[in-house]
């Protein structure tokens, strides 16, 4: 089946490769690793992404994550329209920042005080900073297949487009950079143990993903976390979550309520902003008084606390904080989506692993349980990219990569899961007959 019009697409991914590396602004949107052009979107509704040649999908990504209601839900639309009558920004305090921040400490268990920033990356760099300003220490420990947005530090062994695009460690990040990262597998706390008994007084800050999202979706061992906060308190390492992913998605608290472990530092990003460029971190009050003007650690940022991204953030985590059976509703969603995925896969072949928690979700094309980056590399990534574009010629728009997980929104019901089931039949048919 290849009945969608693509030539406004491909148009614009032409003129967009002229003026653009790579035609786009984020490499994992330039479907390298599944082929074929990106698809140019021009509005989305509810679970609905349109694109620019009239063709509409059911949207399974959302916007990697932040779209939690769904697209262009009334109640953020009406506060982004109500918050831009008054300027765009002031690079000055507001009230709605000091609200934001008040919002985040009550729903986030481990968040004492918290800074706003722009991004997720800009969050994770920060907490790093702070973490080693804060401990006078200089290593980091990070996880394989973990990524923590584009910062030197984190470009080391990582996953997400890092992976996708084969550059897992990136070059232009200094050899003095790369040794301070020192990378453990995830779910391997005998690896970690061994790190910190070879790097004695010498680790600021372990960061992981409490739920990894960008190797996949992979899910954290019983035991794990509670066994890194351990070795962290052993060793006065702080112990970082990056919630960009998971945080207000797995939970009204994020990961750390849903897993019930306490990070020293969280990060997070694109969520708190309900679509806008948003990150922060937070965490206990005597790590982030040292964060400037309180403290020595400099971080700083016109944007921060945007009056439009606080405005649309702030709507979106209200909504979440006064409505917490959503993350029922979504858990319950995404499981009837998991259980389709399984009857149509094992109608076809038994290659594959699904894992899931809450609104993640990623289908593997491999036999074996995937509990790390290694476990997550031995996918077939040609049936992968084959499964994802009978998906998209089926009006279902999937991550365009192995090495990432789904985000479902509230916005999808039974019968947006019957429509992806059918199309996952469909399409995991088509995909492993074209294999073969
Ligand atoms: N962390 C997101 C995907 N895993 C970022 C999306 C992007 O890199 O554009």
């Amino acid at each position: 089946m290849n009945g969608l019009k693509k030539d406004n697409s491909k148009k614009l991914f032409q003129k967009a490769l002229q003026f653009i590396p790579g035609g786009v602004n984020s490499p994992v949107r330039a479907f390298k690793a599944v082929g074929g052009n990106p698809i140019f979107i021009s509005h989305a509704k509810g679970p609905y992404l349109y694109d620019v040649d009239g063709n509409s999908y059911i949207e399974l990504i959302n916007s990697w994550g932040p779209m939690i209601l769904g697209h262009a839900h009334e109640i953020i639309e009406k506060a982004v329209s109500d918050a831009i009558k008054g300027s765009l920004s002031f690079g000055a305090p507001t009230k709605n920042e000091v609200e934001m921040a008040e919002l985040i400490v009550n729903m986030v268990p481990s968040v004492e005080k918290v800074r706003m920033v722009n991004s997720g990356t800009e969050a994770t760099m920060s907490a790093i900073r702070l973490a080693r300003g804060y401990t006078g220490r200089e290593k980091i420990i990070k996880f394989e297949g973990c990524y923590h947005g584009h910062g030197d530090s984190f470009l080391i062994a990582a996953g997400s487009g890092a992976i996708t695009m084969g550059n897992p460690d990136s070059p232009g990040v200094t050899k003095g950079t790369a040794k301070d990262t020192l990378t453990a597998p995830y779910n391997d706390l005998t690896a970690v143990q061994k790190i910190v008994d070879l790097n004695p007084d010498s680790i600021a800050a372990l960061i992981i993903e409490p739920v990894a999202g960008n190797m996949g979706c992979v899910l954290p061992k019983a035991g794990y976390l509670e066994g890194l906060r351990k070795i962290c308190d052993k060793h006065n390492i702080v112990l970082i979550f990056d919630e960009v992913m998971t945080g207000f998605r797995l939970a009204r608290g994020g990961a750390q309520e849903l897993l019930k472990v306490k990070p020293d530092l969280t990060t997070l990003g694109k969520i708190i902003g309900g679509g806008m460029p948003v990150g922060a971190y937070g965490g206990k009050k005597d790590i982030m008084d040292f964060v400037s003007p309180s403290g020595p650690v400099y971080q700083a940022g016109t944007l921060s606390g945007n009056p439009v991204a606080m405005a649309a953030g702030f709507a979106m985590l209200s909504y979440l904080n006064e409505n917490t059976a959503i993350y029922k509703d979504l858990d319950r969603i995404t499981q009837k989506l998991k259980n389709e995925l399984i009857k149509a896969c094992d109608a076809v072949h038994k290659n594959y692993t699904i894992n899931q928690i809450g609104s993640m979700i990623s289908l593997f094309f491999s036999e074996d349980p995937v509990e790390n980056f290694e476990d997550a590399k031995k996918s077939d990534t040609k049936l992968f990219a084959a499964y994802f574009n009978a998906m998209l010629n089926r009006g279902v728009y999937l991550a365009p990569s192995q090495f990432e997980s789904l985000f479902i929104s509230a916005s999808v019901n039974e019968g947006t899961i019957g429509k992806i089931a059918q199309a996952a039949r469909e399409s995991l048919l088509e995909a492993h007959e074209n294999m073969t």
